[in-house]
């Protein structure tokens, strides 16, 4: 049982926003209303990922929606956010496929890219027809990806791959891949294989090629609306032009996952917010003791004003570095901040409003079992909460801590 969202806006931040931010964020809110709240709960329960809402959703401009051209919809960062914030209110797997395809497919193809790959792969992902993949994460190295051990061999007119990698998702369902890989020959050291990430390089990989396979992971509990896969690569020719010419050491990647990172920054409040409504509608309904509803007894009212003080912050911090994005002045550190909080944020907010809902809580019939655990990964994956914390560790005293 799903209430009607009303949205959430204490703070009256919408007379901050445009009427083509509004627009926007209409314009998600109703495409997840009609196509997302009505089979989502299945999907998760099912394992499956709702494949057949893509072509819908690049007509929408959801995909590469901040970038300009190659059939993009050309959207600030605020608008962007917006839409993920209300593709997560649906469900973070729907959010997560489009923050791989936008942020670290269709931005390292549009940012490091060279013209005849934005031309070839741009306009197919932006409609939703091709879909993309991102493979930094190894069986080995997670958090820390400068330690990768998948390499890049340059063999006459081609490079040749090896390596695996772990987590990725949409990866048995991509046609390409943008895979992260140590440039073999230009150091033979091997001083930096240990650490350093100044080898690092982007290739396009088309997925349909000899060597290329990958094997979806079955067993979440979490995001199990999305696809996540490993990839093997053994001996993988791809032709010199699929190098992302633009790529140079773990920089480049890093730069991707801010712009996901950003992303999750938005979409995380759409989470809480499902979750926050679903509670004050619950509590308002539901009567205990002397026929009261449970709304009104003290407890429940302070974790009701814990999570709508605590969504309010969050949507003034996404809305703060959105507009720093919009003017270039977004730091990665502030990205990582608005993460790191709002994800904590949302996950408190749905063990919060779970206990709200006793024993109803813990079913399907309501969203907000399936949000925490969804929300699990959110803080695991793009940094987990505690790296993040590390991050601005650093920035704030100078000295890296990892
Ligand atoms: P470090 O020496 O600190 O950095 C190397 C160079 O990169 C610069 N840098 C960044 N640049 C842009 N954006 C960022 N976010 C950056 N972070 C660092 C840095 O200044 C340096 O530049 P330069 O010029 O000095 O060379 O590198 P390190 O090896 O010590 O690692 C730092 C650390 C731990 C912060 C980084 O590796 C990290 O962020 N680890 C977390 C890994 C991670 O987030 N993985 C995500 C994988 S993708 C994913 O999870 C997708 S889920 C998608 C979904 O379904 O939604
Ligand atoms: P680890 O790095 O092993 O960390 C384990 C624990 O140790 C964490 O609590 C961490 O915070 C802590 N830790 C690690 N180092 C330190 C330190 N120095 N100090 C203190 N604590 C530390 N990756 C991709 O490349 N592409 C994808 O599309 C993708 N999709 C994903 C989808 C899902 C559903 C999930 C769950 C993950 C996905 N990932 C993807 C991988 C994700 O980015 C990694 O899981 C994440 O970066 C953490 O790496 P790890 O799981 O290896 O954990």
């Amino acid at each position: 049982m799903a209430f009607k969202f009303p949205g959430f806006d204490f703070l009256n931040l919408d007379s901050q926003l445009s009427e083509d931010e509004i627009l926007v964020r209409r314009t998600a809110r109703a495409f997840v209303e009609d196509n997302v709240i009505p089979i989502i709960e299945e999907c998760f329960r099912e394992g499956r990922f709702p494949r057949e809402l893509m072509p819908l959703m690049g007509e929408l401009g959801f995909f590469g929606a901040n970038l300009q051209g190659y059939g993009c919809a050309g959207m600030s960062n605020v608008e962007y956010g917006l839409v993920m914030q209300e593709l997560e209110r649906g469900d973070s797997g729907l959010r997560s496929f489009a923050s791989v395809q936008s942020g670290l497919v269709m931005y390292p193809i549009f940012t490091f890219g060279s013209d005849e790959q934005k031309r070839n792969w741009l306009p197919a992902l932006a409609a939703g027809e091709k879909i993309g993949c991102f493979g930094l994460t190894e069986p080995g190295f997670g958090s820390n990806p400068g330690g990768m051990t998948t390499r890049a061999r340059r063999a006459g007119d081609e490079y040749v791959l090896n390596g695996e990698k772990m987590w990725i998702t949409s990866g048995s369902i991509a046609d390409i891949a943008v895979i992260w890989a140590k440039l073999d020959g230009e150091h033979q050291d091997g001083a930096d294989d240990q650490n350093s990430g100044e080898r690092v390089r982007g290739f396009l990989v088309e997925t349909n090629r000899s060597g290329f396979s990958a094997h979806e992971i079955h067993g979440k509990w979490s995001l199990r609306a999305s696809v996540t896969s490993s990839l093997v690569l053994q001996d993988v020719r791809v032709p010199a032009a699929n190098l992302l010419p633009g790529t140079a050491g773990l920089k480049s990647p890093l730069m991707c996952l801010n712009q996901a990172r950003y992303g999750i920054s938005w979409g995380a409040i759409g989470a809480a917010a499902d979750c926050y409504n679903t509670a004050l509608q619950y509590a308002g309904a539901r009567k205990q003791f002397r026929g009261q509803p449970i709304a009104s007894h003290q407890l429940i009212q302070q974790k009701l004003v814990w999570m709508a003080t605590e969504i309010a912050k969050a949507q003034l911090l996404a809305l703060h570095v959105g507009r720093l994005k919009d003017a270039g002045k977004a730091a990665h550190q502030h990205i990582s901040m608005a993460k790191r909080n709002n994800v904590w944020m949302a996950l408190e907010t749905a063990r919060m409003a779970r206990d709200i809902l006793g024993a109803n809580g813990v079913t399907e019939d309501f969203p907000i079992m399936r949000h925490m655990m969804n929300l699990e990964s959110v803080k695991t994956y793009e940094g987990t909460h505690d790296i993040h914390t590390l991050i601005l560790g650093q920035q704030l005293t100078g000295i890296a801590a990892f």
